[in-house]
């Protein structure tokens, strides 16, 4: 421990971008792949950059390189360097780098830069992972075209760009250095081909170890669609003659965009009906798809800096978005796509770790990769289109391809295209991008003569650095039902950009009720006060099948809440309502499923928190608890028709609609479990013959304390596969009694097989403990200090796997004093360590506040 406070950061900051002074315009690297010896030269071209000011040195970026020497244009020069980098005299003119540095990828255990993993070579480098590789401006707004050249024993080399044989690689298309990627391993494909809409034609080769060939194949098919629907909705095509993806196990995000070089996580990859679940495959085809459309959106047009991260990534998850809804049906990915923003978005923007969905000030860019910038990023694209139409959306998608192809561009530009396009003046809607926090819409109506009138209030509230806040747009799209449940106006979108605003609808003969808000039409927290009964009717009638299913999970809260604060029993007006809806035949199953769904722990304690209340985790999980029991007295005799109704025929396929069977299907069993003494769990687990019926049985077993045997056999099953043991993992401290769960998870850190240095593993316990409230909060704070113990072992480690997985104290503020004072102390604990990561350090001083 240290005595005094560590040295403050400065952080780097939007207001001061400044141009580089030198532009790129050709990069060559030869690779000797030798482990702790590992070379890396580079041959680097730079010229003036005529949009800076001249510059008669040059800064390189560089980080934990052995410089063995470096010249300009021929001659040695001795740079002075610093832990950061190297800075040089240069001549005035265009000028030739060279150098050679020595680098240990076999000790690079940050999972940045290169390093090895399972005995594989393979590069991390957004954001700032390049500097680790050589000496270089590592910086997105620097782009050029790259010639790599690859020297290893180990039988596949690959590299960004198109073959050239031998180990080396050419790559045409200008590219910041973040996208750059290396492989050489011992590695089989499984590969296909692609011809474009202009006839070139595509080899397609995943790439994983010898044996994992087969598993390959569904990210194959979500690879081929992705390419036809991008050249189908957005006109773009894939530009090089290969298009390689390699699955990677030691990775500490989803997977990585490089150009014409994708690597995944290969929990993203792999998938077989035996090992891989519903959830799994719909996973895989998401993220097939957003690491592809990256190609256009983030590679062929860039970021200027990181503050313009959500230029490429709030749209790129807005495209897979898409593609997912046009595979996978509109309604049920729209309700899957809320749920996530708000258990993790929502959570963010409500606690001390809200920021814009364009930041203006980081220290360490890593922890800016978050549900904000991605999620409401795309939430924000979500609303420009209501704004501008379907038309306007893709007039202002063409223009944008077309005029900053091959930029570095900015959010500036981007919102430009859609003024240009659609003469929309967007400076107010601007704001989406600056102000941080959730917007609160209140709603009061009033029906007078034939009119009913909708009174909306917007407020966002302070934010760190953001005390007041000004009004933004807002789309509220609103359809109206008539009394006998017919839709007396469809779905049109109301624009408010006014503190309060009220919006009139005449001429209707009986009161009609309103449904608001369709869609989720904008990223808001939508307070209406409505009675139960109208609430049921919208359940039971609302025509926007959003809106539905949000109308049960309104009531469910309000119910639960009631239940919590006041000792209220379950509403019948739910159980009928939603008796009814999952009965409901002519409704797609996946959709059934999501109605048995209730609102999260965690979305219930934000929910009392911010009506006065101090959340109690026990008792939102008991509460919780007595409404599932409840739940399954009132519809056993319909789940277990349906339980039997929707067993899907061998073989197993991946396809929606069996998997919204299954869906629904394993939801009947959670519920039926707590009447059958788990007797049709047991069945299920024994005669499984795919890994998502597999997984929910042995959940339902373990949560009833009834999964002892199932958990061996499970393991004695699957120990030889990891993607597998993560799950076995993470279900046990998922599914655990809340009494036991730091225990349980205590235990299987000290399984041996718990390695903890492979970020799947550590997430699945680590993150199993953020996913059982109840459990992580425990009165005793035993959850707390172990949770804690393990960031602070990691973060020496890894520490961007450490510092996003801090966040699981983000909501300290919400709880008792007691719970509060035990929270910062253990996250007062990390921020005092010595030698702790700017990462971790960054995120626990912002938690703290
Ligand atoms: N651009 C990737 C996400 C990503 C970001 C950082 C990484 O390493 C620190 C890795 C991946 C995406 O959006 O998929
Ligand atoms: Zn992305």
């Amino acid at each position: 421990m240290k005595d005094a406070a560590p040295q403050p950061v400065r952080p780097v900051r939007l207001a001061e971008y400044t141009p580089f002074p030198f532009v790129v315009e050709h990069v060559e690297l030869w690779f000797t792949l030798a482990g702790a010896e590992t070379r890396v030269r580079s041959r680097i071209r730079f010229a003036p950059n005529p949009a800076a000011e001249p510059a008669r040195e040059i800064f390189l970026h560089g980080k934990a390189l052995a410089l063995q020497w470096a010249r300009i244009d021929g001659a040695d020069v001795q740079p002075e360097t610093t832990p950061k980098g190297l800075t040089c005299p240069v001549p005035s003119g265009p000028f030739t780098w060279e150098a050679e540095v020595q680098i240990d990828p076999t000790t690079n255990t940050s999972l940045d830069g290169l390093y090895t993993s399972g005995g594989m070579y393979c590069t991390q480098c957004e954001a700032e992972g390049f500097r680790k590789i050589t000496y270089y401006p590592d910086r997105p707004d620097v782009m050029a075209p790259f010639r790599v050249h690859i020297d290893s024993d180990m039988p596949v080399k690959l590299s960004n760009g198109n073959p050239l044989g031998d180990g080396t690689w050419d790559d045409p298309w200008p590219k910041p250095a973040y996208l750059f990627a290396l492989v050489a391993g011992d590695l089989r494909a499984f590969s296909s081909d692609f011809t474009t809409l202009s006839g070139r034609h595509v080899d397609l080769n995943i790439w994983v170890r010898p044996g994992d060939e087969p598993r390959a194949e569904y990210a194959m098919d979500a690879l081929i669609r992705s390419m036809k629907w991008d050249e189908e909705t957005y006109g773009r095509e894939y530009d090089l003659d290969v298009f390689n993806i390699v699955a990677v196990d030691d990775f500490n995000m989803g997977a990585m965009e490089n150009k014409g070089l994708n690597i995944f996580n290969s929990k993203y990859v792999l998938a077989s009906p035996d090992t891989a679940t519903d959830s799994d495959y719909d996973l895989i085809e998401g993220i097939i798809a957003h690491e592809y459309f990256h190609n256009w959106t983030g590679n062929r047009i860039t970021c200027r800096d990181w503050f313009q991260l959500c230029l490429k990534e709030g749209l790129t998850v807005f495209r897979d978005q898409q593609f997912s809804s046009d595979m996978r049906g509109a309604a049920v990915k729209r309700i899957t796509e809320v749920m996530q923003l708000r258990a993790r978005q929502f959570r963010e923007d409500q606690g001390p770790l809200a920021h814009p969905v364009r930041p203006e000030e980081y220290i360490e860019i890593n922890n800016f990769y978050t549900a904000t910038v991605y999620e409401k990023g795309a939430e924000v694209i979500h609303m420009l289109k209501h704004l501008v139409g379907d038309d306007g959306y893709s007039k202002a998608l063409d223009l944008y391809f077309d005029r900053h192809d091959g930029d570095a561009a900015t959010i500036e530009d981007w919102l430009k295209v859609f003024e240009d396009a659609t003469g929309r003046d967007l400076t107010q809607f601007s704001r989406w991008y600056s102000q941080a926090g959730t917007p609160r819409l209140s709603l009061t109506e009033r029906f007078n003569d034939g009119t009913l009138t909708l009174d909306f209030k917007q407020e966002t509230r302070p934010t760190p650095g953001q005390p007041t806040k000004l009004p933004q747009v807002i789309p509220i799209a609103v359809g109206l039902i008539g009394p006998n449940g017919d839709e007396v106006l469809p779905t049109t979108v109301l624009e408010m950009s006014e503190a309060e605003q009220s919006f009139e609808f005449t001429g209707l003969s009986a009161r009609p009720v309103a449904s608001v808000l369709r869609g989720f039409s904008a990223p808001v927290v939508l307070d209406r006060p409505l009675d139960n009964a109208t609430r049921a009717f919208l359940l039971a009638h609302d025509t926007d099948p959003f809106n539905r299913w949000e109308a049960g999970r309104v009531l469910g809260k309000e119910v639960l809440t009631r239940m919590i604060t006041e000792g209220a029993a379950p509403a019948p007006d739910l159980l009928t309502g939603l008796h009814r809806l999952v009965a409901d035949a002519s409704l797609e199953p996946a959709y059934r499923a999501l109605m048995l769904g209730l609102p999260s722990e965690d979305d219930l304690a934000q929910t009392l928190f911010d009506s006065g209340h101090v959340p109690d985790p026990a008792a939102i999980h008991a509460a919780r608890e007595r409404l599932l029991d409840a739940m399954a007295a009132e519809m056993e005799p319909t789940l277990a028709r349906l339980y039997d109704e929707m067993e899907t025929p061998a073989p197993y396929s991946p396809d929606a609609e069996a998997a919204g069977k299954r869906a629904l299907r394993s939801a009947c069993l959670a519920l039926l479990s707590r009447r059958d003494g788990c007797a049709r769990a047991q069945a299920l687990f024994a005669a499984a013959d795919n890994m998502t019926e597999e997984m929910a049985a042995l959940a339902t077993l373990v949560r009833h304390d009834q999964g002892a045997e199932a958990v061996q056999a499970f393991y004695d099953k699957w120990r030889h596969d990891r993607l597998v043991m993560d799950k076995w993992f993470m279900l046990q401290v998922v599914h655990a009694r809340h009494e036991i769960m730091a225990e349980t998870a205590a235990a299987l850190t000290a399984h041996p097989d718990f390695d903890w240095k492979n970020p799947n593993r550590f997430r699945s316990v680590l993150g199993g403990m953020q996913a059982n409230p109840a459990g992580f909060h425990r009165a005793d704070g035993a959850a707390y200090r172990l949770y804690a113990d393990w960031l602070i072992k990691l973060d020496p480690v890894n520490p961007q796997t450490t510092a996003r997985m801090s966040t699981a104290f983000e909501t300290w503020a919400r709880y008792d004093a007691d719970r509060q004072a035990m929270m910062r102390e253990q996250l007062e604990r990390i921020a005092a360590l010595e030698g702790l990561s700017e990462n971790t350090g960054e995120m626990v001083g912002r938690i703290l506040g």
